[in-house]
């Protein structure tokens, strides 16, 4: 089979240019085998990304160096931690060009900011026969947070439905605006078809029909440009995993006086001003909402990482990725006999590319895969109603990132003729 364990480690980046060769070696685990010695095929990005060792030794750092509790101590390495804690925000915040550093909320992943949203924004403004709408592709993180809102204030959900070939119907988001929702929510990089939504014109939309607009930015702030002053949202979340840090990591952005007004999400440590035995004051944001200490050590390597990618350059991080996922979708197709591809065309998509092999459960195909070191996601993604909206029970799915060449794609397509040889396809 030839795959990437047939080429040597010095002829395998040779495809790529030298800077996406040095690009690679700041990713130590590119450098190890799997248990059969065949060196790692990451294709499984969307789920989490590889980290480069800037990001290893800015959380290492604070391990060996200065650990410490962050806003407490008078001391020299507690505030060294609380300075590089708060810096790590300024970078996140110059990431999405946020206006102030102070309406970034630091969290543990996506879904906390979702669920932050939900608990405190929504419980405060979202009532009887209110409607929030969503869409067709969320990923469960995005969906289940509103049903638990709904089901408590009695409100309802709507949906945006998809084309076939995986884009919103946004002539049908048009006529559910008529029913003044108080709030629209939708991914921004769909994590199953790869869609990128129109961000900026559903916004426009969305806050002419009076509704605020949250946006699930988990797999869009590590691949592209983002600036949520330009996008005009109220609300934009991420996961710091998915952008080369550490877990543990993530990020909520949100206009200052959405912020002010929102009551908080947890109580304790840290996110009061004064405490009395029968009530308290609130800290100023985004303190107000980083209840208890936090995962000091990832969200200094997520400011790491924001760093990384910016000098890298978003819109090269984006020029790469398109041309991995365009050359991805045009070998597979030409090369993987039957194989059936999920999503719009690779000018409309983020780095993503799931497939069906007919006949062939995706739970085998993956497993088949790994014994060559490729690795790819195989199940429901956590998006089982877009599933159902395909007649799918699951996919395959490859996924890219700054680290990835061509030659891992072609890995995956001699792979995948493999798998379908095993089964007689
Ligand atoms: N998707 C995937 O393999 P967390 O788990 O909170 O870091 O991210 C949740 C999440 C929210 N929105 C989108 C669009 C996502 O893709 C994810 C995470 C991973 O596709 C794990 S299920």
């Amino acid at each position: 089979m030839s795959d990437l364990s047939t080429t040597s480690t010095q002829s395998r980046p040779a495809a790529a240019g030298p800077d996406l060769r040095s690009r690679r070696a700041d990713f130590p685990i590119l450098a190890t085998t799997n248990r059969h010695g065949k060196p790692l095929v990451y294709l499984d990005s969307a789920a989490t990304s590889l980290k480069p060792q800037a990001v290893i030794d800015a959380a290492d750092a604070y391990n060996r160096e200065y650990s410490s509790n962050i806003h407490r101590g008078i001391y020299e390495i507690a505030e060294r931690a609380t300075t590089a804690y708060e810096g790590a925000r300024a970078s996140v915040a110059k990431l999405i060009n946020a206006p102030e550093p102070a309406e970034i909320v630091f969290v543990r992943n996506a879904t906390e900011a979702i669920n932050l949203v939900a608990y405190s924004w929504g419980r405060r403004n979202i009532g009887r026969g209110d409607s929030i709408v969503l869409t067709e592709m969320e990923h469960h993180a995005n969906l289940v947070p509103w049903q638990l809102l709904v089901q408590e204030k009695d409100g309802d959900l709507e949906f945006v439905p998809i084309t076939d070939d995986g884009l919103l119907r946004l002539e049908v988001f048009e006529v559910l605006l008529h029913l003044k929702p108080k709030l629209v929510a939708f991914t921004h990089v769909s994590n199953m078809l790869g869609t990128v939504n129109p961000v900026r014109e559903m916004t426009e939309m969305a806050h002419a029909a009076g509704a605020l607009v949250l946006i699930d930015g988990a797999q869009a702030v590590p691949h592209m440009p983002v600036d949520v002053q330009e996008l005009g949202v109220d609300f934009y979340v991420f996961s710091g995993h998915k952008m080369l840090a550490p877990t543990g990591s993530g990020a909520l952005w949100a206009r200052r006086e959405l912020l002010e007004a929102m009551p908080p999400f947890m109580a304790g440590g840290d996110m009061i001003r004064e405490v009395h035995l029968r009530r308290s004051d609130w800290n100023e944001i985004p303190w107000k909402f980083e209840a208890g200490t936090p995962d000091i050590s990832a969200q200094i390597g997520m400011g790491a990482a924001a760093e990384y990618l910016m000098a890298i350059g978003l819109d090269a991080v984006r020029d790469h990725e398109h041309e991995m996922v365009a050359y991805a979708l045009e070998v597979l197709r030409r090369d993987v006999p039957g194989i059936e591809l999920y999503g719009p065309a690779a000018d409309r998509r983020g780095g993503v590319v799931s497939f069906n092999l007919p006949g062939i459960h995706p739970h085998d195909v993956a497993q088949i895969l790994d014994r060559s070191g490729i690795c790819v996601r195989a199940g429901h993604h956590c998006t089982m109603p877009l599933h159902e909206r395909f007649d799918l029970a699951a996919s395959a799915r490859a996924s890219f990132n700054v680290y990835t060449i061509r030659e891992e794609i072609d890995a995956l397509a001699t792979g995948l003729r493999e798998v379908a040889r095993i089964f007689d396809r």
